[in-house]
């Protein structure tokens, strides 16, 4: 008997150039020890594994004004892109595990070309809207965002690797949820671009229900369509997920994390979820790497039909005696 009618397509992303620390390759098969395969066909879910993509080097990437090796990260997330189409197309709700955030460049444009309209919601400290130019980093895991929205296409140069990459949505199709360390380019292109933006500060202002609420109203105000989550870890206070390459303090509790994956489960429209920036090296104990591979596991489990008020067959049948 089916509980549950999702039906998963897990595609690890073992990729830590898109920024400086290595390690971050390692979060596929750490979030995957972590039971997750398990716990989601013990949910109810069907599953695919399709393992982990191999990334070659690239010869000479050399930088581009500040950007930090765009042959290899465009590169990358056109193996990325590939790979989500094809899950897409094979009917599956895509999971793309990272590797670091670069990757949302490709898992988005993957999803982007099986599935038209759809529309984003990314959970995260960072806005990781930085064009090549604002940049303060050069490092493109604070920039995927900004290749993908339509009215930033002429602000985007041209760059070795990114000749496909061509903008999938608009300003209104994205939504943010947990920002608390923009930069003041980044600050700008929100306002500029009025683009919908939950930081902390609403989170405390009207708790996580109504910033869920008023998510999906602003996403499906005019029909509702596909979502793609985009998930960073470090959207959650590093208390709960210490082991990753830029914590901010003051972070989303383990319940708002939650709450927010069981609300986009609810809409039934979740169509492809990346699951990014666990870096297990970082982590200074393994305790602290255990704990921030399962609540990334949880956040996942929650957006795959996990309720924590918990669930039943909808068949089921006391014993009798
Ligand atoms: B992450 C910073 N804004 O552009 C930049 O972890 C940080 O994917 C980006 O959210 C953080 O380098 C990228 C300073
Ligand atoms: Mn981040
Ligand atoms: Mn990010
Ligand atoms: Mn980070």
């Amino acid at each position: 008997h089916k509980r549950n009618h999702h039906s998963v397509g897990i595609i690890g992303a073992p990729f830590w150039k898109g920024q400086p620390r290595d390690g971050v390759e390692k979060g596929p098969d750490q979030i995957r020890e972590s039971g997750l395969v398990e716990k989601l066909k013990g949910q109810g879910c069907s599953v695919r594994d399709y393992g982990n993509l191999k990334f070659e080097d690239v010869a000479d990437d050399e930088p581009i004004g500040k950007v930090k090796r765009p042959r290899t990260v465009g590169r990358a997330n056109q193996q990325l892109a590939d790979a989500v189409h094809t899950i897409k197309k094979d009917g599956h709700t895509c999971l793309m595990l990272g590797g670091d955030h670069s990757l949302a460049i490709g898992s988005i444009l993957g999803h982007a070309a099986s599935q038209k309209e759809l529309c984003v919601v990314w959970v995260d400290a960072h806005a990781d809207i930085n064009t090549p130019l604002t940049s303060p980093t050069g490092n493109i895991h604070g920039q995927p965002v900004s290749y993908l929205i339509k009215e930033l296409h002429n602000k985007i140069p041209v760059m070795p690797g990114f000749s496909w990459v061509k903008p999938c949505i608009s300003a209104q199709d994205i939504v943010y949820i947990g920002l608390r360390d923009l930069d003041p380019e980044e600050h700008f292109i929100l306002k500029y671009l009025r683009i919908k933006a939950f930081s902390m500060t609403e989170v405390d202002r009207l708790g996580i229900a109504k910033v869920m609420e008023e998510t999906c109203d602003h996403i499906f105000s005019k029909v509702k369509r596909p979502i793609h989550l985009s998930f960073d870890i470090d959207a959650l206070d590093p208390s709960v997920s210490p082991a990753t390459g830029t914590p901010v303090m003051g972070g989303l509790t383990y319940r708002e994390g939650i709450y927010i994956t069981e609300q986009i489960s609810q809409t039934g429209m979740l169509s492809a979820l990346d699951m990014v920036e666990v870096n297990p090296k970082l982590g200074r104990t393994e305790h602290e790497i255990t704990s921030t591979a399962k609540a990334a596991v949880d956040l996942v489990l929650g957006c795959f039909g996990r309720a924590r008020e918990g669930s039943h067959d909808p068949d089921y049948c006391i014993p009798k005696p």
